[in-house]
């Protein structure tokens, strides 16, 4: 198989980064918008471009009925998701295949054995992939919920199974409260996800959250792009993100390495994915859950590995084996990704939308990626990330000395962002001696 002609299901920043691999490889480029869309970046990145809907998600982005009748009458033979919107989907996945068309992701099954918290960590287990003290059955009696939160010790955390990024969590600090989280944590998990279920774990404090790339092919190979960092986030949003991780040994590396290809194995799994483990004070870490999608932070490990995980994918996707064996990978130097949001820090980081009146980056040692250009306008109806600027140097340190000095000659105006943050935190000594934990943000606020 070989795709010829690539339909992008995405808008923004990852739509762009996309067209640019699929042009360098001499693949034609067919874009879909919203009517919000009809003159941005991503339309003007790509070859062609097609209407698919209102401005709001649900009837445009996530459209996939729409944009699958759009790839058969542009004559696509694949459709790469990106992340977000339809990336995860299985139904749509399956949908593509049904239709002879490549979905530019994991295989169906895949995507779905991961969907359930739950059934992924009885994989895991199977798998022998090391998961934090828990219960992750299918019991759910108050009663006998309380009892494995007595076995498990406290403080207990009490996840809801269809959840992800943190949403329905309930940190429970002693058994007397215990009830009263649990049926706060159904019915936000009932309200949110339609599914009540819950799963209970042992709470770490201020783990760090280190995150495996992983890569796989249809041909029973399967290997890893070494870690992120992405320890720094504000309410389960990401902020910087590094690679490799402060403090990781060759061993650790190894072991968690081997857990994540051990994991994505357990699914079959085809195709670029994240293996997310966080790890306590210790070092040991423990898996958390797999996101079978490229991820928004992909670009540290690429600036790391001297790779394109785009044309990865595109290559597994259409049936080729991994470029490289692992014993083929290494890590070169260090390399950080800032997240420039149009959000407000001075009143609670509530998201701003309107017109950029002014946008410049330096473009010098920084690759940026974004979806806008000055002038354009950021609506109310998407992400409001406008770009993410990415460094890379030969040790964490002049990584971190480019990342600054690339914050300082960005140039934002007409809408209040997120910049003076970023900076902020680049330049605080603790964020510079490497000691990241997801408590960060927070423990520095001032
Ligand atoms: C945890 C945890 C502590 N102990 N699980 C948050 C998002 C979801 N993917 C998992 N999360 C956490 N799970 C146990 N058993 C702390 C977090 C957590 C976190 C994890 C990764 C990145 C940022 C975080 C911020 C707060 C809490």
């Amino acid at each position: 198989m070989t795709i010829r002609t690539l339909l992008i299901a995405n808008r923004g920043e990852i739509a762009c980064r996309i067209a640019r691999t699929a042009r360098r490889l001499g693949i034609r480029t067919i874009a879909v918008y919203s009517e919000a869309d009809a003159g941005s970046l991503h339309v003007e990145s790509c070859d062609e471009a097609w209407p698919i809907g209102a401005a709001p998600a649900r009837d445009s982005y996530l459209r996939g009925d729409v944009i699958l009748d759009v790839a058969k009458r542009a004559g696509a033979d694949a459709i790469h998701p990106g992340y977000g919107f339809l990336s995860e989907n299985a139904d749509f996945a399956r949908a593509c295949a049904e239709a002879g068309i490549i979905f530019v992701g994991p295989p169906a099954s895949a995507i779905e054995a991961m969907g359930s918290k739950s059934a992924a960590k009885q994989l895991m287990e199977k798998a022998k992939v090391p998961l934090v003290p828990g219960y992750h059955g299918d019991r759910q009696e108050p009663a006998f919920l309380e009892r494995q939160a007595n076995r498990i010790g406290y403080p207990v955390l009490i996840k809801a199974s269809a959840g992800g990024g943190g949403k329905g969590m309930k940190v429970v600090e002693q058994p007397a409260d215990f009830a009263a989280q649990l049926a706060s944590a159904r019915r936000e998990a009932s309200a949110s996800f339609g599914d009540d279920k819950v799963l209970i774990e042992k709470y770490l404090v201020r783990p760090r959250h280190v995150e495996i790339q992983v890569f796989a092919d249809g041909h029973g190979n399967c290997l890893h792009l070494f870690e992120r960092d992405c320890s720094v986030q504000r309410r389960h949003q990401k902020v910087i993100e590094e690679a490799p991780a402060p403090g990781m040994t060759g061993e650790r590396r190894r072991e968690m390495g081997d857990a994540a290809v051990a994991a994505a194995r357990a699914i079959s799994y085809v195709g670029a994915g994240t293996v997310e483990f966080i790890v306590d004070a210790a070092g040991d870490f423990f898996f958390m859950e797999m996101n079978t999608r490229l991820q928004v932070e992909h670009p540290v490990t690429e600036a790391i590995t001297g790779l394109d995980l785009v044309e990865w994918q595109l290559h597994v996707s259409a049936g080729g084996t991994l470029p490289l064996t692992q014993d083929q990978l290494r890590i070169n130097g260090h390399a950080f990704e800032a997240r420039l949001y149009a959000e407000d820090p001075a009143r609670g980081f509530v998201p701003q939308t309107g017109r950029l009146a002014a946008l410049r980056f330096p473009t010098e040692g920084v690759r940026i990626d974004t979806g806008v250009r000055e002038g354009d306008t950021v609506s109310v109806h998407y992400d409001p990330m406008i770009a993410k600027l990415i460094v890379h140097g030969a040790d964490r340190t002049q990584a971190l000395d480019r990342l600054v000095r690339a914050l300082e000659a960005t140039r934002v105006a007409g809408l209040a962002t997120n910049i003076g943050f970023l900076a902020a935190l680049a330049r605080q000594p603790a964020f510079a001696s490497g000691n990241v934990h997801t408590g960060f943000i927070t423990e520095h606020e001032a």
